[in-house]
């Protein structure tokens, strides 16, 4: 039975490079999270889609030679594109909106259309310092040295004709929002940094059409003007679930939103613009928006102008999806920034998941095989003496939800890690070397064997929405499938069957050296 609907999205990309593992990172938090509301028996929707307009975009494509269409086309679906990526990292998304796709584009400007009606938007002009070449506005302070920050030239004042929203008359209602919602936006530092530096000083209105490119959405009523970025971005969560168009029919269902993850220099639009054209429009606002850090290379947020970008399709190649997935959400807190480097990548790997789940797995199955054949005696089952490992796999559960419901991703990693180390120890403390060189001892031994498998399926239930395939191969190694795998049975210690079959995989994670890989990945990645 469904416990109700949970709807996640992730930023929409700019197909306008490859990605890096900086976006792979926001969207593989958000399919752990769509996974982890699945298993316990939501209806997700999870969304994420391409963000395809804009003269960056236009510029590109000219530089090629094609249009922009071949353009984004080419790096969403063509081979090594988007959607190849999100399939390489076993991304369970539900829907891929992309901005150019007509259903979209209709309601962009049935959206537009509403909110000019109704006096939300209104034709003004844009002035401000002009860089010609570059064809942008730039303000007084985003000039370097007094010129384009683009290109280093002059600038000169201009004014275009261009349509605004009405953005200043939602500072106030955007303060109370925060006020009257305090879990509206996460972390809370990014709250205070919108109170600070946006809505204290109070908003201005926002350009929301340009006429100096022609790559966009055009304002049906207003030939030569195209809708500029944000409306046509941030509609997305809604025009995907059908808002003001017949592509579909779920905004009754889905809307709104349960969150909505972004990287921290977006929180702005989703944080202020989102909720006041959400306002505007009459619509419910998002449960909330959580603004997720930066991954960063050597100090600096990885990026591809900057050059400094790290390939998850290499990484993935070498260690599988699963370590990566794991490695991303494992090592960094998600609120805040962090700097990746192979090194730690390597490392995250030998320790959690070699050293520690690795050979949990192996060390268990290979003993259940030695000691018992492979299937453990339900006549012989005694008592291991240890409780304290049965406890603490009994309470996993909970401890994790508290941290999954919190976005903590790292801490619920760590609270299953918990678990394994001490499983480990347990081997170590019970011998079961020892044991089995005694007759007597054997109910006992079957009693630690059993308690292993079971933590060890416990963790597994709960690894499934950070590493969905290892979770499968734990699963049929220690003989666990269908009702013994799911949310409801990672309650409670106790759910294989006291005669459980075991059997011998291959090593689900193998070691890796260090070194070696080091240089093979530096070559990789010149
Ligand atoms: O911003 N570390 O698109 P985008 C972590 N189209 N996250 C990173 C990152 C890094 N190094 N680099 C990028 C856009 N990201 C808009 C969104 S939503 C209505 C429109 C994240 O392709 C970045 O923070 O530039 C953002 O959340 C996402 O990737 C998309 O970035």
């Amino acid at each position: 039975m469904s416990k109700g609907t949970f709807y996640i999205t992730t930023p929409i990309y700019y197909p306008s490079d490859k990605l890096h593992i900086g976006h792979t990172y926001c969207t593989v938090a958000t399919d752990a999270m769509a996974r982890y509301k699945r298993m316990q028996g939501f209806d997700v929707m999870f969304l994420t889609g391409t963000d395809e307009h804009g003269q960056k975009i236009e510029e590109k494509a000219a530089a090629k030679g094609v249009t922009p269409k071949q353009f984004v086309d080419d790096i969403i679906e063509g081979k090594g594109g988007i959607l190849d990526l999100w399939k390489l990292m076993n991304i369970s998304n539900d829907r891929f909106i992309r901005t150019t796709d007509a259903y979209h584009e209709l309601s962009v400007q049935r959206i537009f259309k509403k909110l000019y009606e109704q006096d939300d938007i209104y034709k003004g002009s844009y002035k401000g310092l002009y860089c010609t070449p570059c064809e942008s506005f730039w303000t007084e302070s985003q000039l370097k040295d007094g010129k384009c920050p683009d290109c280093g030239r002059e600038v000169k004042y201009a004014e275009e004709e261009a349509y605004f929203f009405r953005l200043s008359k939602y500072t106030q209602k955007i303060l109370d929002l925060y006020e009257k919602q305090p879990d509206f936006l996460e972390p809370v530092s990014r709250v205070n940094e919108m109170v600070n530096n946006f809505l204290k000083p109070g908003l201005d209105d926002l350009c929301v059409s340009r006429t100096t490119f022609t790559w966009g959405v055009p304002v049906d009523f207003d030939p030569g003007h195209v809708v500029y970025v944000w409306i046509d971005a941030l509609s997305n969560y809604l025009t995907a679930l059908g808002y003001l168009n017949e592509e579909y029919h779920d905004v009754e269902k889905y809307w709104p939103a349960d969150v909505h993850f972004v990287g921290k220099e977006i929180v702005r639009f989703h944080a202020i613009i989102w909720p006041a054209l959400l306002m505007a429009l009459g619509m419910p606002l998002p449960k909330k928006v959580y603004g997720h850090g930066w991954l960063l290379l050597d100090g600096g947020k990885m990026s591809k102008s900057v050059g400094n970008v790290v390939d998850p399709v290499i990484l993935a190649g070498r260690y599988g999806v699963d370590a990566l997935r794991y490695f991303l959400l494992r090592e960094f807190p998600f609120g805040s920034d962090g700097n990746f480097s192979n090194e730690l990548l390597i490392t995250r790997i030998n320790t959690d998941l070699a050293n520690d789940l690795g050979n949990l797995v192996s060390r268990t199955v290979a003993m259940a095989l030695k000691y018992f054949g492979g299937t453990l005696p339900t006549d012989q089952i005694g008592d291991s003496g240890d409780d304290e490992l049965s406890t603490m796999a009994n309470n996993l559960r909970s401890q994790y939800a508290a941290q999954m419901e919190k976005y903590a991703f790292q801490n619920a990693l760590t609270e299953i890690f918990r678990v394994t180390s001490r499983a480990n120890k347990y081997i170590d403390e019970m011998a079961p070397w020892v044991l089995a060189k005694d007759d007597s001892q054997m109910p006992r031994l079957a009693c630690v064997m059993y308690n292993l498998l079971e933590t060890i399926r416990i963790c597994a239930v709960l690894l499934k929405p950070f590493m969905p395939e290892t979770s499968e191969k734990i699963f049929s190694q220690i003989g666990a499938g269908g009702e013994t795998t799911t949310w409801e049975s990672a309650a409670a210690f106790g759910a294989l069957p006291k005669d459980v079959t075991v059997k011998k995989g291959d090593v689900i994670f193998p070691r890796i050296d260090m070194a070696k890989e080091l240089e093979i990945l530096a070559e990789q990645m010149k």
